[in-house]
């Protein structure tokens, strides 16, 4: 059954809406912005906007409202569409059941782009209101040259920035800017909170930001080094891309018109070290954790989840797979994560309080299986040159030190030299690929049918794994049989039999 005249989602029409749709039950006239996020996307939407509506929904305290920043023009269409909307949205809950829940999401206040008003946005996280700076600016956005873990002053932006500091292009110059406009003005900094799929990703924010300022503003480090805080987390939540179907359905068969919802799944998890500048919202009242080490749960989350996820988008993408759930019910794919989970992965984790490993290994291959979340492998290759130097080669790096297993992770990373060398799958379908690196890994990788090993002249990605000749031979192995038979699923049979 089709509804006729969708409801416009704003606002002015919240009372309105059909009556199984979740609205805010607080004052949103009355919402102050304690929160500043930088990368409004799918899964900040679905994580912490959804605990802090939750928690203002149960607690009434107000303060919590969520300024969203974009830094890219590419965040024009988000900004445009949530302001059209009144920066609500729903967030679309889908159970591997079936079962859907619809909620509209009410925390965010505004969005400003920085490219707009540059000083609009250092004003704002200076502003006294404000006691957190959250940030999903994804792995690269962190810039840091993965070899050495540095910060990469050569990057064209970063010289830029340096060079234009009250017009930046980065997050570190917005954070630089408002957190010199604190100190000179003799206020408490504001938290910096890190969101992002980096194992101790707060002290990876810090370290970049203190490598930045400490270029141009020796007292401004110092100060930041002494005052501010930026907690570890871990964050969790499986968010695929908004499809066109999703607004189609909500229009459809809900009744609600939103231009831009997320999808999500159930599972939500966030765990945070306890440690903030200023006060912060009570998220244990709603589900986080708080802890004083968070590394065993991120190492954990971070290796297995995100590597899971890069392992089934790599090898699927050129076996012709189009999303996860369906490459994980395929069983081969399914036995080869496993095996590459309980062989390569387990042994490097630490022991995790409270967490039995099986078990969440269980879990994820659950989740993974929703067939109501429709992950593309797309999604999960975009930007895979960070993604597979912080998710898989630190696993790989740990088993050739300590002559643990490498063959699954090695395939990996043949499969990704066949994926950008070739950029069609096994039946000649274009890949669609995303990242910033892009060229340059078709540049080498298309050396390989001359060289086998032309590929891991990527240093900054391979320069600690080839210093292993075990893993070397591995590999000329793999990238050998690919090239000669071009059938990825055999030499994954191959690996689990
Ligand atoms: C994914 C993550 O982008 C990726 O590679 O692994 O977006 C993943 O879905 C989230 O981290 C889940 O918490």
């Amino acid at each position: 059954m089709t509804i006729e005249n969708a409801i416009v989602l704003n606002q002015a029409n919240l009372s309105a809406l059909p009556s199984d749709v979740a609205v805010p039950n607080y004052d949103r006239s009355k919402v102050t912005a304690g929160i500043v996020h930088i990368g409004v996307g799918g899964f900040h939407r679905s994580h912490e906007a959804f605990y802090t509506d939750e928690f203002m929904q149960q607690s009434g305290d107000l303060s919590w409202g969520i300024c969203g920043v974009g830094l890219r023009e590419g965040d024009r269409k988000m900004q445009s569409i949530l302001k059209e909307q009144d920066y609500l949205y729903t967030l679309i809950v889908r159970h591997p059941n079936g079962q859907v829940e619809n909620r509209v999401i009410g925390c965010l206040t505004d969005f400003i782009l920085s490219c707009d008003a540059p000083q609009k946005v250092v004003d704002k996280m200076a502003s006294d209101e404000t006691k957190i700076v959250s940030l999903t600016i994804t792995e690269g956005g962190y810039n840091f040259n993965p070899v050495t873990d540095e910060f990469d002053f050569s990057h064209p932006d970063v010289v830029h920035d340096l060079a234009n500091p009250s017009s930046p292009r980065l997050v570190f110059g917005y954070l630089a800017a408002a957190l010199k406009l604190r100190k000179d003005a003799g206020k408490k900094p504001f938290t910096v909170q890190s969101c992002d799929n980096i194992q101790h990703n707060g002290n990876m924010t810090r370290k970049m930001l203190l490598a930045y300022v400490g270029h141009c503003d020796q007292d401004l480090a110092a100060w930041i080094a002494e005052e501010v805080q930026f907690p570890n987390a871990m964050v969790d939540r499986i968010t695929p891309a908004t499809t066109p179907a999703d607004m189609t359905y909500l229009a459809n068969d809900v009744g609600v018109k939103d231009n831009w919802p997320v999808v999500c799944e159930p599972f939500i998890q966030w765990i945070i070290e306890d440690k903030f500048s200023d006060a912060r919202p009570l998220w244990e009242q709603v589900g986080a954790q708080f802890v004083s080490d968070v590394t065993p749960y991120e190492k954990m989350k971070i290796r297995l989840l995100n590597a899971g996820h890069s392992v089934l988008g790599i090898l699927g993408s050129i076996e012709e797979q189009e999303t996860i759930d369906g490459a994980v019910q395929e069983p081969t794919f399914a036995r080869y994560l496993r095996l590459f989970m309980d062989k390569e992965v387990t042994p490097v984790l630490d022991p995790v309080e409270g967490i039995d490993l099986t078990e969440y290994k269980d879990v994820l291959f659950e989740r993974f299986a929703n067939p109501n979340i429709k992950d593309s492998l797309s999604r999960i290759c975009l930007e895979s040159s960070s993604k597979v130097a912080t998710f898989l080669i630190p696993t790989l790096l740990h088993n050739l030190e300590n002559d643990g297993d490498i063959a699954c992770a090695t395939l990996v990373l043949a499969a990704w030299c066949y994926y950008s060398d070739k950029q069609v799958n096994q039946n000649g379908k274009a890949l669609d690929i995303n990242d910033i690196m892009a060229t340059e890994l078709h540049d080498v990788a298309k050396k390989t049918s001359a060289d086998a090993l032309a590929f891991l002249a990527l240093e900054s990605i391979f320069a600690e794994v080839k210093k292993y000749p075990r893993f070397v031979t591995e590999y000329k192995r793999q990238i050998e049989t690919l090239y000669a038979n071009g059938d990825i699923k055999s030499q994954m049979q191959a690996i689990t039999q």
